[in-house]
Formats: C-alpha cells, sequence, structure tokens
C-alpha cells in the first residue's frame, strides 16, 4: 500500500526527505505529530555512511505504519559548523514529537541506544577537514544531557525480537555526539516535552569499511528501526493522547 507523497533532494552527501500523506487523508488541523529521522554523510574513513539510507528508507517504510504520523527524514553534513546549525533548524521548522538521529560507529557490534550527550568534542576532523573550534560543544552550557527517548524500553524491545542492542554512555566525542547535544537542548528551548535520541549502527553495515563486524545485517537494521519507531510513538500515545 502506497500512502506517503514523498518530496524530496539532494545528494548522499545530504539529503533532505519529507513524506506527507495525500490531501484526502489529511487531517483539517495539519496537527500531525512528526517523527524527525537523521543519518549522516560520509566522513574520513566512511565513504558510504549507511545511517544515510536507513534514516530516508526508515522514513518512507514508518510512514506507511504510522498514517496519522509525518516523517521528515535528513541526511546531516559531517561538518562541526554545519550539522549543529541544520538540526536546530529542523528541530525549529518541524517541532518532532520524536527525534531518532542514527550513525554509524565502527565499535557498535548491534544497535547501540545512547543515553547521553556531552558538552565536548574530539580533536578530529570533519569531512572537510575542519576540527572543532573549542573543546565544549556550547560554552558555560551542561556537561551531560540525558537522552528522552524510553532508551531502558528500546533495548528491551529490540532484544525481544531477537536483535543484538545495548545501552550506551559512551557516544564518543564527535559529530554523533554532538548532534544528539544540540537536538535535546534546542528541544528543551522550544518543545520540553519532545523525545530524542541517538542510535549508533556498526559502520560495517557498509562494505568497504573496516573494524568489528557487524552483528547485524541491512534487513535486520530495517526491522530493528521500525520497532524504534514504533516504541518511541508509544509512550507517547499513553501519555499525551496526541496520537490516534
Ligand atoms: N558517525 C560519526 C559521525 C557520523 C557517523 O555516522 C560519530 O560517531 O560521531
Amino acid at each position: 500500500m502506497s500512502v506517503a507523497k514523498t518530496s524530496g533532494f539532494g545528494t548522499q552527501r545530504s539529503r533532505s526527505l519529507v513524506i506527507s500523506k495525500p490531501a484526502s487523508s489529511q487531517r483539517a488541523c495539519g496537527a500531525d505529530p512528526v517523527v524527525l529521522l537523521t543519518g549522516f554523510g560520509p566522513f574520513p574513513g566512511v565513504e558510504r555512511n549507511a545511517s544515510a539510507e536507513l534514516a530516508l528508507t526508515l522514513a518512507q517504510m514508518a510512514a506507511e505504519r504510522h498514517l496519522d504520523v509525518r516523517f521528515v527524514a535528513d541526511v546531516l553534513p559531517v561538518d562541526w559548523r554545519h550539522a549543529p546549525l541544520r538540526i536546530c533548524d529542523l528541530v525549529s521548522q518541524h517541532r518532532p514529537a520524536v527525534s531518532l538521529h542514527f550513525g554509524v560507529s565502527t565499535r557498535a557490534t548491534g544497535f547501540a541506544i545512547e543515553a547521553y550527550a556531552y558538552n565536548a568534542t574530539r580533536l578530529m576532523p570533519d569531512e572537510n577537514g575542519h576540527t572543532a573550534g573549542s573543546i565544549d560543544l556550547v560554552s558555560g552550557d551542561r556537561q551531560r544531557r540525558s537522552a528522552t527517548l524510553p532508551v531502558r524500553r528500546i533495548v528491551r524491545d529490540l532484544r525481544t525480537a531477537g536483535l543484538p542492542a545495548e545501552l550506551s554512555s559512551d557516544p564518543g566525542r564527535y559529530l554523533c555526539n554532538a548532534v544528539l547535544y544540540h537536538s535535546l537542548r534546542q528541544a528543551t528551548r522550544t518543545q520540553p516535552r519532545r523525545r530524542a535520541g541517538f542510535i549508533h549502527i556498526p559502520a560495517t553495515l557498509e562494505s568497504g569499511v573496516d573494524g568489528e563486524r557487524s552483528l547485524i545485517s541491512w534487513p535486520e537494521a530495517i526491522v530493528g528501526g521500525l520497532r524504534l519507531v514504533d516504541t518511541s510513538l508509544m509512550p507517547l500515545r499513553v501519555r499525551q493522547g496526541v496520537l490516534s
């Protein structure tokens, strides 16, 4: 069944996709909750970033299961200056009820659900060869922010489905950490009840990347990603009654 109308633009480096339903099935108030899914483009050592394709694919597939939700997918540049600006823009523009950010990690063998983001950077060049301008992301701001997704429940659900998943308290200090930090910070300023979190998947989902062998295949990444969307929306349905 195809219910979604998609509009998008871009390349592997930076892509954007908004999925909306046909006018006939849209509610009059147009207040459908938004789920924002992001992945990343390439960066040194990772020529093709699996998280980009995962975010775009999940948005299209999830839109067919959740007819009362609008899905927005975006591929963020691995760029110290532009990624934070882009994420703040997306959150302000779409005011998502749920934000699921994806990235790859050579340390992850399954789904690594990040519990925290840190106000810190690492001296590692981005895809344009630039390093972060300072040792913290936002000078004088909180040192640590907690993901607002139901992280423990997500890990449990994924494991129940037979998928390898773990709770992680170390998202690194590169762009994935930076995006989660800015997403959480921007949400508390504009929409405190929003849920946001970060999921690392194995870099080896894409061929040509060195590192640990992935314990999940591409089809399993999709199955797990769809479960992640379902679980992230579930508490909202119960707590806020914003859906259905
Ligand atoms: N992984 C990097 C940045 C982009 C990505 O997919 C990280 O773990 O920070």
